[in-house]
């Protein structure tokens, strides 16, 4: 037994229940390990896995960046744009919501906005004037229980105001507002990083450059935006969540949830401990092999590399935001869709994702472990048992100044393992530093597992392929009688609210 818990159990004694329980924090709640996120931050990263839409002009011109001068009539689906079905088609792949690009550099919206004439009032054949996007798209998810958002892109190639205050007071923070009003329930609100560049802006041409972090005013943005939807994290220039470095949908191994500044690529990828607010990662990818908008003959990665990507962004305590494009009939193409469902397949049957339709999910094998722990927090609340009761609020503990702290899993036979899971209560920051993993098949010789992975952040989920590998996370497993997890280091007691084994 630790000193610190040594001593505090005799005290208990001459201390006495009543007496501690008139204490302040009677139930011992541990304090805060700053900083630490917004209640919007927590439940934008319990949204996990989520679509990214891109369509719009750019679908129809088959550019990636529209320069801002098309055409409103260019714009013409060539049947009534189905958002029902690309947030049915993203929820079979274990998706818990999307963004819909609604906005992108070409400025043209897909929402009758009073801001702008470039918009679907203007555009072309049956279906383009009458499909309003941000409207069907939170109908549907609001429907089918799925998170939503919008993408707006800040540069605007085609508005004559571009560069100068009243595209910020007239057009952007109004469309934003806009588009808040189509629900108070989002969840984020997605800005690109673009910083201006050359475009049409409405017939003048050149070269319109600002600078992102003050020409936004992103402070007013931000308040006016959560005044309509409170829960909405405002992504990327808006500060509530940072841009993971990369589109190929990974983190680093070590991820922090917390940055300092933002212009290094290794701060992107790994946050910082030293961090002083909470800005936690999203890794955006494409799901196809073209750009992010549809292109003719484009093909679909494979649901095993998507699998990977998963592993290597939500199982490193970063959410992932996986484009798939919709095509000129407004709906995503059958190979996406075939390849999303087989995603949510392997979610279901290796991590027990849960998908509407699968009801043969991954074994959880801390379900059915004997689960030892060496400290346990004073105060009744901080069992190990609670990081196998399903319930996200509860969670183990150590005393504080307690840094380390060794959990055991035990099986009466051997079990086949082959990923753990573990996750941290947030809401008291991100404090787990270094970690090992272990296991032992007949009990008594212990085996270290994944030695070259970097076992440091868990953060609000980590998933570890015990093998080492993401590429090939699902081999043979390892037959085991015992799992040891050693929390080496923390920048507080180290706390934690679930651990599954699959
Ligand atoms: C970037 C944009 O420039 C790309 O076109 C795309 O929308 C990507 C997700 O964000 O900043």
């Amino acid at each position: 037994m630790k000193i610190k818990t040594l001593l505090f159990g005799l005290m208990m004694p001459m201390v006495g229940f009543a007496q501690v329980y008139d204490l302040p924090n009677s139930d011992n709640t541990p304090a805060p390990c700053h900083p630490v996120p917004h209640k919007r931050q927590i439940l934008w990263n319990e949204t996990e896995f989520y679509a990214f839409f891109h369509y719009g002009m750019n679908t129809f011109t088959g550019k990636e960046w529209g320069f801002g001068d098309e055409d409103e009539k260019i714009y013409n689906p060539k049947a009534m744009p189905n958002p029902e079905q690309w947030v049915t088609s993203v929820k079979a792949a274990g998706m818990r919501g999307g963004i819909a690009v609604v906005k992108h550099h070409d400025g043209f919206c897909l929402w009758p906005t009073a801001t702008t004439s470039h918009s679907i009032k203007n555009s072309g054949g049956e279906y383009g004037p009458k499909a309003n996007i941000p409207q069907l798209f939170a109908e549907a998810s609001q429907k089918h229980n799925m998170k939503y958002g919008f993408y707006i892109s800040p540069w605007d190639r085609n508005s004559a105001h571009y560069g100068k205050d009243t595209y910020v007071t007239e057009v952007f923070l109004k469309q934003c507002e806009e588009l808040a009003e189509y629900g108070e329930d989002q969840f984020e609100m997605w800005f690109d990083g673009a910083r201006g560049g050359d475009g049409y802006y409405g017939g003048e041409g050149g070269n319109r450059n600002i600078d992102a972090e003050i020409y936004y005013d992103i402070p007013n943005l931000r308040a006016r935006v959560h005044r309509i939807a409170p829960n909405c994290v405002m992504w990327g220039v808006g500060g509530e969540a940072r841009w993971i470095g990369n589109e190929s949908g990974y983190a680093g191994e070590t991820d922090w949830a917390m940055t300092d500044y933002m212009s290094e690529s290794v701060v992107r990828e790994e946050g910082d401990i030293n961090g002083w607010f909470w800005n936690p990662g999203e890794s955006d990818a494409k799901a196809t092999s073209a750009g992010w908008f549809w292109h003719q003959g484009e093909s679909m990665k494979s649901a095993e590399r998507l699998f990977q990507m998963y592993l290597e962004t939500v199982g490193r305590n970063a959410t992932l935001i996986l484009n798939c494009p919709p095509d000129q009939y407004g709906v995503l193409p059958a190979n996406t869709v075939n390849e999303l469902k087989k995603l949510g397949q392997l979610l279901h049957g290796r991590l027990a994702v849960p998908v509407e339709g699968l009801d043969a999910p991954a074994v959880d094998y801390a379900k059915t472990a004997q689960i030892e722990v060496d400290d346990t927090r004073f105060g009744g609340r901080y069992e190990i048992s609670n990081v196998a009761d399903g319930d996200k609020d509860t969670y183990w503990g150590t005393n504080d100044g307690d840094l380390d702290a060794t959990i055991t899993l035990t099986w009466d036979t051997p079990q086949v393992i082959r990923y753990l899971v573990m996750q941290e209560p947030i809401k008291l920051g991100q404090r787990i530093k270094d970690f090992k993993i272990e296991y032992s098949e007949d009990g008594s010789t212990w085996t270290e597992l994944c030695p070259n992975m970097q076992t440091t952040t868990v953060g609000y989920k980590r998933i570890i392929p015990l093998n080492g590998k993401t590429t090939e996370s699902y081999g043979n497993g390892y037959s085991a009688k015992k799992l040891r997890i050693t929390i080496l280091d923390s920048r507080a007691c180290p706390l934690l609210s679930n651990l599954n084994v699959f």
